[in-house]
Formats: structure tokens, sequence, C-alpha cells
């Protein structure tokens, strides 16, 4: 088995964070993103979508897409539960996961890909126009999960989940994106604190 990783790009990010939660070891090829190393002829026959993070199994199987290759490995190692243990945990974790990642992952994801100059050859075309108009669709998500935040713990309730790993590198990719997390947020703040101290969010 192989991962193929991204370096500093959230997605492989967030699996690196969720296999260093789960205290799986396995073996990881880096790839230069910054040379374009993702798509390479190499990568492009494993992914024609030519994105990491890329999983490939033994028999050659090839998983790609971030929450994919979480769950492949949540239903092999169950323990920690970071995907839920129950039938109601597991939909309020996808709901919160899927929050996080619609309104707030991807806009921030808009921003920095359509206003960085390093993206122009990754984000064809690149409409600064869009980028602009995602930080406010940013902000005023934060708002809401602020708000949400004030009676949980964590993103999804009281038990620390994938849905926290996608909120806390959302909120770390804010800072290429150029927005500013505004100071009122006290419960995002607690929140990103705690998350962010956690051992495995430095992988
Ligand atoms: N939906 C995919 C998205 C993967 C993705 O966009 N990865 C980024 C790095 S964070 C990438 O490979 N970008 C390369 C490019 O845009 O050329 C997932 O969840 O894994």
């Amino acid at each position: 088995m192989k991962l193929y990783d991204g370096g500093r790009a959230p997605n492989p990010r967030r699996v690196r964070i969720y296999l260093a939660e789960k205290g799986i070891e396995i073996p990881m090829e880096p790839v230069d993103m910054g040379g374009l190393g993702h798509r390479s002829a190499e990568l492009t026959a494993l992914n024609p979508l030519q994105r990491l993070p890329v999983l490939v199994l033994d028999d050659g199987t090839v998983l790609t897409e971030t929450m994919a290759i979480c769950r492949y490995f949540e239903m092999l190692h169950p323990e920690p539960p970071l995907m839920g243990a129950s039938a109601l945990e597991a939909a309020t974790i996808e709901m919160w996961n899927r929050r996080l990642e619609l309104n707030l992952f991807m806009s921030v994801s808009s921003a920095f890909r359509h206003t960085h100059p390093a993206m122009k050859d990754w984000e064809v075309p690149q409409i600064a126009e869009w980028g602009e108009a995602n930080r406010p669709k940013a902000l005023a998500f934060l708002e809401l999960f602020n708000d949400h935040l004030a009676d949980n713990e964590f993103a999804a309730g009281e038990n620390y989940s994938v849905a926290d790993i996608t909120g806390v590198v959302s909120v770390d990719f804010m800072k290429p994106a150029r927005i500013a997390l505004p100071e009122g947020l006290t419960h995002v703040r607690r929140w990103y604190d705690a998350v962010s101290a956690r051992p495995g969010t430095a992988a």
C-alpha cells in the first residue's frame, strides 16, 4: 500500500491528520506539487483528475477522494471512531463534514485558487472576481459555525471526528487565502485552539 502525499496541500493533509489520529502508519510517496508532480504520467495514470491524495492498495486498486480514503481505513480500523459509532453519530458527522467542505473549505479554496498568482496554472480560468466573492461566503459560514460551537465541543457534537479535521484544515487554509479569522468568533477560536493542539493536527 502507498499513499501519494501532497505536502502542504489541504486534502492530503486531511488524510495525514486522520491517519495520525488513528495511529495508522503507511508508506508515503511525497509528490512535488509545486513542480506539478501531480500531473506526471505516473500520477495521471493513477488519477486522471490529477489530484491528490491517491492511495494505491497492494493489489493495485486505486482510491482517490479524501473522504473515501478515510472511509476505507475507518472500516479496517474502527477504533477510535472518527466517522461515528452509531447511525445518528455517523449521519451527524457526515452532515457537518459536508457543511464544512461545501461552505468553508470550498469558499476558502476558491478564494485562494482564484486570486493567488501561484495558482494561475492550477485554476484555469482564474477569475479574481469569483475568488473575492468567496471571502464573504467563508465568513458567513464561520458565523453560523460559531453559533453551533457555542453548544458543541466539537464540530459534530461531543466527540472529535473527521468534521473537525476538515474544519481545522479549512481555517489554516484561510491564511494563504488571505482571510482573517474575525476577533468576535470566540467559540470558533476555542474550538480551533483545542483541535490545533492535538498532536495529530501537526501531521
Ligand atoms: N475532491 C478531492 C479533491 C482533491 C484535490 O483537489 N486536491 C488538491 C490538493 S488539496 C490537488 O491535488 N490539486 C491539484 C490541482 O488543482 O491541480 C478530495 O477530496 O480528495
